[in-house]
């Protein structure tokens, strides 16, 4: 018998053999022929630390536990939680060797030590306000904004350094900025370059006119190289003028999203509405005003007409461009828009929230439009309607325009409220209760296992992947875990069998005026025309009877945003593995 001890303290794992020689053994057997742990290179003896890293994994993840999220940028606060469940697996684990737990160790500190503690490149970049600029005139100013931007002119730059985007390259971008021009005007535009002015054009944003210096307006662009301005981690923007204008436009800030800019799939337009093609316009309680080229005055009852409309195959779209200041306009003024006749049949009506405490801020509101029932040449109506007016509040809104237009690869729309059956019992169309419903009227006295039946809806030939909703899930009066339930083609209330899909439906707040937007990517994109049903499910109680109200329903094409980048985690963690 041989006995091998070993005393002492270690914070690595040992690995040691025993060799033997061949006089070790009696009768001549040769020492080769001795086969177990310990006696090869290739299969040691082994002396674990484990216990040692186990430990200080569990300290570790219990300081990182305390972490919320709500401080950091969402790149960074991913690569750490993904680091935090990899330990708390590799710590549920009794076997994990050293190696592993080291390297779990290790991950975990560097994703502490990557916490960027704002929303880093994903941040407001205000323009008043960059790292550094250049240009001649170039002026920090606050004109009708927070602070501004002024005096841009072509070949005028400026920089923002150190944009951390935490592992998640930016794919859009937004600028809100203002300028003197009309909105036929050519537009100015900026070149965002990554990292110096010398770096690739990552994107181009076109800038038109916002008809002056105090219509501020956003638009957004895509990131046409989201990994070349991710691997800068900084950005320049150059401004452009057409040959022989001054001014660029004054920009009041830019921001970076990881969201794809909406579907860039062509839109047309068939028909811009204003005072200056008006064929006829009737007073509301006020007489309109015309004269400024804008809808002004505008009052309960005023109207316009557009007669001889060509729209062709039809207008998916209208969008409203507009100025409604809280201080003086109605609360509900909305446009009704009416087809053949000033008092005939709403086709849609243009909810209208509110762009402002004061005028000044023109805004754009747009609504889906059936393109069966505004297609070939019509006379367009629109009305201007409020009832919550008073004195101080007589206005509708100034309407600057009215936009037709229709899209190549318009996504799917309808109203909740558009059913063609239902299970009954409370079910019922009422006025939206909150701001963003994008319809009118929202789906009230909803309950556990109520259906809707849409009839045969159409999704066109290019696929849709995402069915969004707008809804409000108010925890003071629904149940718990809310959900529509989507149907295609057969559904049978007393079987209803397995969804196509769910659609979580997450409390948006405590009353039903807080609302919010779910989307949820379907297992396979529809094409063609099926049959829709939905069916609402919730846990509910006495006192929370309900699902949710619910205003739109939406099937779109939507690129899946960028996955965030787990590369450098994934080769430190390959890189510990092979040691266990
Ligand atoms: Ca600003």
């Amino acid at each position: 018998t041989a006995s091998l001890r070993l005393t002492g303290t270690t914070r690595t794992d040992a690995r040691f053999g025993i060799t033997f020689r061949d006089r070790a053994f009696p009768r001549g057997i040769p020492a080769s022929t001795v086969t177990g742990t310990g006696v090869s290179v290739t299969d040691p003896l082994v002396v674990s630390a484990a216990a040692v890293h186990r430990g200080s994994l569990a300290a570790l993840v219990d300081e990182a536990s305390l972490v919320r999220e709500s401080n950091y940028s969402d790149g960074s606060y991913g690569i750490f939680r993904t680091a935090l469940e990899r330990a708390r697996t590799v710590l549920a684990d009794s076997a994990s060797p050293t190696g592993t737990l080291m390297a779990a160790h290790d991950a975990l500190r560097s994703a502490i030590a990557a916490l960027t503690l704002d929303e880093g490149g994903y941040a407001v970049l205000q323009a008043e306000d960059p790292d550094r600029m250049e240009g001649p005139s170039l002026v920090k100013e606050a004109y009708y904004s927070d602070g501004d931007l002024g005096g841009v002119t072509e070949g005028a730059w400026e920089q923002y350094t150190d944009l951390d985007f935490g592992g998640v390259a930016p794919r859009s971008v937004s600028v809100r900025y203002a300028n003197s021009q009309a909105s036929t005007a050519e537009p100015s535009s900026v070149d965002i370059h990554a990292g110096d002015a010398d770096g690739p054009v990552v994107a181009t944003v076109s800038l038109p006119g916002t008809g002056g210096w105090q219509y501020y307006t956003t638009v957004r662009a895509a990131v046409l190289d989201p990994q070349a301005l991710l691997k800068a981690s900084g950005a320049t923007f150059v401004f452009h003028a057409p040959s022989g204008r001054q001014w660029v436009s004054n920009f009041d800030w830019y921001q970076f999203s990881p969201e794809a800019a909406p579907s860039s799939s062509p839109i047309t337009t068939l028909a811009t509405l204003t005072t200056a093609n008006a064929t006829s316009t009737g007073d509301g309680s006020l007489p309109l005003k015309l004269s400024g080229g804008v809808f002004e005055n505008v009052t309960n009852g005023a109207w316009a007409e557009w007669r001889d409309t060509v729209l062709g195959d039809g207008a998916d779209t209208v969008t409203v461009s507009y100025d409604k200041p809280r201080s003086r306009a109605a609360s509900d003024s909305h446009i009704e828009l009416r087809l053949g006749a000033e008092d005939g049949p709403t086709a849609v009506t243009v909810p209208l929230d509110y762009t402002g405490s004061g005028w000044g801020t023109v805004a754009d509101t747009s609504v889906r439009l059936d393109p069966d029932v505004f297609d070939g040449t019509r006379d367009v109506y629109a009305v201007f309607v409020s009832s919550t007016q008073t004195d101080a509040q007589p206005y509708v809104a100034n309407v600057h325009s009215l936009t037709l237009t229709r899209q190549a690869d318009a996504p799917v729309v309808f109203d909740a409220t558009a059913f063609e059956g239902d299970s009954g019992g409370g079910l019922k169309s009422e006025p939206a209760t909150w701001s963003g419903a994008g319809s009118a009227t929202s789906l009230g006295g909803t309950y556990d296992g109520a259906w809707l039946d849409y009839g045969d809806v159409d999704f066109g030939d290019s696929p849709k992947n995402t069915v969004t909703l707008t809804y409000v899930n108010n925890s003071a009066r629904c149940g718990t875990g809310s959900a529509v339930q989507l149907y295609l083609d057969s559904f049978d209330p007393d079987a209803p069998g397995t969804p196509y899909a769910t659609v979580p439906l997450p409390v948006t707040g405590s009353s039903w005026s807080s609302g919010g937007t779910t989307s949820l990517t379907l297992p396979e994109a529809i094409t063609g025309t099926h049959a829709v049903h939905l069916r609402l499910t919730t846990n509910a109680d006495s006192s929370h009877p309900y699902v949710a109200n619910l205003g739109q329903v939406t099937f779109d094409r939507v690129e899946a945003p960028a996955k965030t980048d787990l590369s450098a985690l994934r080769k430190a963690v390959d890189r510990y593995e092979g040691l266990a």
